[in-house]
């Protein structure tokens, strides 16, 4: 499977204002209920290595054999500073929640043909919609992803959905599976 960071946007106007850090974790579950959690981009426990919201589109490609009807979820998670050295793991700390179920209303899934949120980006953030423009029909207004897509779009932030941080697009990842990687490149070339 590839796994690709589309991008990310979450921060904190305290100590001056800095952007949150972000963790990933992708979690396969087997039929029987084993569950493989896979850190394609660094420790989901230690931020400052694991750290996804740095500006730039992360793409990783996970070699695995897992059966066809596994479960694949992503679970992501963001952390706050406390003012003191920036680079010390001990001056970061989770955020209040955690979000790994989906279509729950802090982790909302996007498949082919779905049609994307129209919540604008808190402050002056891209919103949720332009970090998924390039897999957006145009002609519908829908999206457009292949049968072996989908898109997870995160609110770390906000704990309540009415809340003006509430935008989706803390972390918006991009899950392609496939069968091997001739697949899995010819699929990303089509967006390059
Ligand atoms: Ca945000």
């Amino acid at each position: 499977m590839e796994v690709t960071v589309l991008g990310c946007a979450i921060g904190h106007s305290a100590h001056g204002g800095y952007d949150s850090m972000v963790t990933l974790q992708i979690n396969v579950e087997d039929p029987d209920g084993t569950v493989h959690m896979i850190e394609p981009f660094g420790p989901f426990d230690v931020p400052i290595d694991g750290n996804v919201n740095n500006g730039s589109s992360i793409r990783r490609l996970i070699f695995g054999m897992w059966s066809a009807d596994s479960r694949v979820s992503v679970t992501g998670r963001s952390y706050e500073w406390d003012g003191n050295d920036i680079t010390a793991s001990s001056s970061w700390s989770v955020i209040d929640h955690t979000e790994n179920s989906y279509n729950n209303p802090y982790v909302f899934v996007l498949r082919d043909g779905d049609t994307p949120p129209t919540l604008p980006g808190f402050a002056d953030q891209a919103s949720a919609e332009q970090f998924v423009a390039p897999y957006i029909d145009d002609a519908t207004g829908n999206m457009k992803l292949g049968t072996n897509q989908a898109i997870f779009l995160f609110e770390l932030g906000a704990s309540s959905t009415s809340s003006s941080g509430y935008d989706l697009q803390d972390a918006v990842v991009l899950l392609t599976l496939g069968e091997n990687l001739v697949t899995l490149d010819a699929n990303a070339a089509a967006h390059d």
